[in-house]
């Protein structure tokens, strides 16, 4: 017998907890994925992440130092393994980081990059809508500087901001130019929450062996242990607008916490060569003759160059309340003192 004293509807219980938001991270198992699942475990997020290949080297390591992550295995180039890592994580909060990210390479494999990093992202996109999400989930896009292309004309005194033109410069630039563009095509014709962060140069203790800052801070902990004698690089003139990865991810979440969607430029406002960057990082070591230690190799330039890059993070920091905590000093000192403990025999 039903009990007819019962109420018909249970109240909402205003003490309850909020319920705990879900996030799926693509390209989790690189530098910002590591960064971002931390900082939004931090928050209270159940964080889900897509793994792709039948034998990711990363994983075990992944999982180790993540264990809270529930992974799922999909690959960008794949809608099947998207709508089924979609409905899995019902998530509250897309990001996607995922993507051949190395513009050196996307010289030397163009079309997996315009697969991978361009059409994956419309991919994803559909993968959301078609597991009817496209309302619930709110979605962000990893925009890139390399973007804009670094060309003096298309370059204003302030720095690039969200309004600055853009032409790309390699096959990395081009594909996320396709991704940001339909990335905001979205937004615009189906209504999602749809934001791009157009992030300069992003480094740290995280950051992939293959990319200029984090190869010279080996390399620097390699000499200071006596390891290694010399670094080869290519051209040392570039400019590159370096901040911290941990403080990005900050903007990235907020930029999914406003009321409308939008775009962001996020960087320091400062911009330095390779040459200082090796300046900074040998002297961390006590050497000031640092060009003894380095040598150019061919092999490490680039069909076309970005010759400079600096962005105007006025509108993140107006609109988003975006700060920063390591200054440029202080990103080189962190990566060449956490390489140096990485290398040191019995670490
Ligand atoms: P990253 O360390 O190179 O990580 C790239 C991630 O993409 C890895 O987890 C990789 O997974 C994943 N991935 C590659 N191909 C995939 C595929 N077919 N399907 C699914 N996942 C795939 O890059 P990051 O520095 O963290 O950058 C994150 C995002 O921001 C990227 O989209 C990058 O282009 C963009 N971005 C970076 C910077 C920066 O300075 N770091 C600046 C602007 C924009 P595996 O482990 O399987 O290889
Ligand atoms: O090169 C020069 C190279 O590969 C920086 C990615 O996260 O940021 C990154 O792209 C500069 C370039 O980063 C070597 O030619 C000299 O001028 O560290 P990188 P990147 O190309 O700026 C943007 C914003 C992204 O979106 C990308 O995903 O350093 N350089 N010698 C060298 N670069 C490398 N990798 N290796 C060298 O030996």
């Amino acid at each position: 017998m039903p009990d007819s004293t019962a109420p018909d509807t249970i109240a909402p219980d205003a003490t309850a907890p909020a319920p705990q938001k879900r996030a799926l991270i693509t390209g989790i198992t690189g530098q910002d994925g590591g960064h971002l699942a931390e900082f939004l475990n931090s928050k209270g997020y159940e964080v889900y992440g897509l793994i792709r290949g039948q034998r990711n080297a990363r994983k075990e390591a992944f999982e180790a130092e993540f264990p809270y992550v529930h992974l799922i295995e999909a690959d960008l180039t794949d809608q099947t393994s998207l709508i089924q890592a979609v409905l899995t994580s019902q998530p509250d909060e897309v990001y996607n980081l995922g993507a051949i990210s190395h513009v050196g390479y996307s010289f030397r494999n163009p079309q997996l990059t315009a697969d991978i990093t361009g059409k994956g992202v419309l991919n994803l996109l559909e993968a959301v809508r078609i597991a009817g999400f496209a309302e619930k989930a709110r979605f962000y896009q990893a925009s890139t500087s390399e973007m804009f292309g670094g060309l003096d004309y298309n370059r204003p005194g302030a720095g690039y901001n969200e309004e600055s033109l853009f032409h790309p410069r390699s096959p990395y630039g081009v594909a996320k130019l396709y991704a940001h563009w339909i990335a905001r095509n979205y937004r615009e014709s189906y209504g999602m929450f749809v934001s791009t962060g157009i992030l300069f140069n992003h480094e740290g203790e995280r950051r992939g062996l293959e990319f200029v800052t984090r190869k010279i801070s080996n390399a620097v902990a390699a000499i200071h242990l006596g390891l290694q004698d010399h670094i080869e690089l290519g051209d040392l003139y570039p400019k590159r607008d370096w901040g911290y990865a941990g403080d990005y991810v900050k903007g990235m979440w907020l930029m999914l916490q406003q009321d409308e969607p939008d775009d962001f430029v996020l960087a320091t406002g400062e911009t330095h060569s390779i040459e200082e960057f090796l300046q900074l990082a040998f002297a961390e070591i006590g050497i000031d003759n640092w060009k003894n230690y380095v040598r150019q190799n061919p092999e490490f330039m680039r069909p076309a160059e970005v010759d400079i890059l600096l962005g105007d993070p006025s509108k993140a920091e107006r609109v988003l309340g975006w700060t920063r905590d390591v200054d440029f000093p202080g990103l080189v000192k962190l990566m060449v003192q956490h390489d140096i403990k990485l290398l040191s025999p019995g670490k």
